[in-house]
């Protein structure tokens, strides 16, 4: 199976199975002299973790990284960063009824015409680990931060909007008072065997313009890719992305004036470059594949079959990909970081900064 990394100056590849021993991430093009020590992974893995509250899947993971490479005395060196994380909790035997057989909708059968295998959301784990030393990096040197939320469970949208609001619930939903409904309604939804699709929002704040390169490597180009590449995703947007369908363009252009932007719906992107505004993205994730209503299929053997699907599986597995979507955000701009540092390092702006 190929294609397990992505980047340009800064790469990631991530290796493991969510049922082998372990699963794992090669850092390659971190800068030397980044602090950073296991502990600080902590927080990102468990705002992503499994088994975090009574709204996601149950499985228990430690998810303990071991910092195996690129790092010494606490610091980065320079050199390619091997992070390693132990699973300890996998349960193969619920997938004993349907080893052989393709849950409708799921990656099964794809991955069977291509290699034979499975899909697995543990993968993000690690791009969440990666993306610990990207966000710190990012911070540090640019003032850039990157925060998402979720912005719909199936027909639910937010009333109100706090960022303070986000981290205090386990659905990273931006209003508070609503999270008793959404609480019951996955109840409701895990009673009956269904699961429900998401949308979730990430925002970098402090992003400088000069970020992207067009034409192949535009950063909203990337960044589409990147989110795209998270398991369940089937759509994203930049900024107003599809509502730009009915916009005028006296509406849809964000004017400029000597101190700023005065809207923002590009995303914070022009031409594929940063401008200097809040880079916006939203993604939508799919309904989770494995539920528990028989659904029609085939197997192996060519036969047809009626699966259900068991185990501990998420009736919505938006509610932690948030932390996900920013990891790959972050990563990408990182990676941006680096290549606008690498070719115009020592060109400096040519025009008025204005936001
Ligand atoms: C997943 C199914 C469940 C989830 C898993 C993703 O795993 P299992 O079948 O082993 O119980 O727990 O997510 C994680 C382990 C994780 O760390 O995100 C699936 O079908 O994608």
């Amino acid at each position: 199976m190929s294609s397990n990394s992505f980047g340009k100056l800064l790469t990631v590849t991530t290796f493991g199975e969510s049922h082998g021993p372990a699963i794992g991430c090669v850092i390659d093009g971190c800068p030397p002299g980044l602090a950073i020590t296991p502990d600080e992974f902590r927080h990102d893995l468990e705002r992503r973790s499994t088994g975090r509250s009574r709204y996601t899947s149950q499985r228990h993971e430690a998810d303990e990284v071991e910092i195996l490479s690129g790092v010494y005395e606490g610091k980065t060196t320079g050199t390619p960063i091997a992070l390693l994380i132990r699973n300890t909790d996998q349960r193969s035997k619920d997938y004993g009824g349907i080893v052989e057989t393709f849950r409708p909708g799921h990656a099964d059968y794809t991955y069977w015409q291509k290699y034979g295998g499975r899909s697995s959301a543990r993968e993000t784990t690690m791009r969440v680990a990666a993306a610990v030393l990207a966000k710190k990096w990012l911070a540090e040197h640019h003032g850039v931060q990157v925060r998402g939320y979720l912005a719909q469970l199936g027909d639910i949208t937010p009333d109100t909007f706090d960022w303070a609001a986000v981290e205090q619930n386990p659905f990273f939903w931006p209003d508070a008072a609503q999270v008793p409904a959404l609480e019951d309604y996955i109840k409701t939804l895990r009673k009956s065997g269904d699961s429900v699709g998401a949308r979730v929002n990430v925002v970098a704040d402090g992003v400088p313009p000069g970020w992207g390169e067009p034409i192949y490597g535009k950063l909203d180009g990337d960044l589409a890719g990147a989110l795209m590449s998270i398991n369940a995703v089937k759509g994203v947007e930049i900024g107003d992305g599809f509502a730009a369908v009915t916009q005028h363009g006296s509406e849809h252009r964000d004017e400029m004036h000597l101190d700023g932007f005065t809207s923002n719906h590009a995303g914070g992107i022009l031409g594929g470059i940063s401008s200097g505004q809040p880079v916006t993205a939203s993604m939508v994730l799919k309904p989770t594949s494995s539920i528990l209503i028989p659904g029609h299929s085939v197997n192996l053997a060519g036969e047809p079959v009626d699966v259900v699907t068991k185990g501990r599986h998420d009736p919505c597995v938006g509610i932690r990909a948030t932390p996900i979507a920013e990891a790959m955000m972050a990563l990408v701009l990182m990676d941006h970081a680096l290549r606008h540092r690498a070719q115009c390092g020592d060109v400096g702006p040519v025009t008025p900064r204005i936001a």
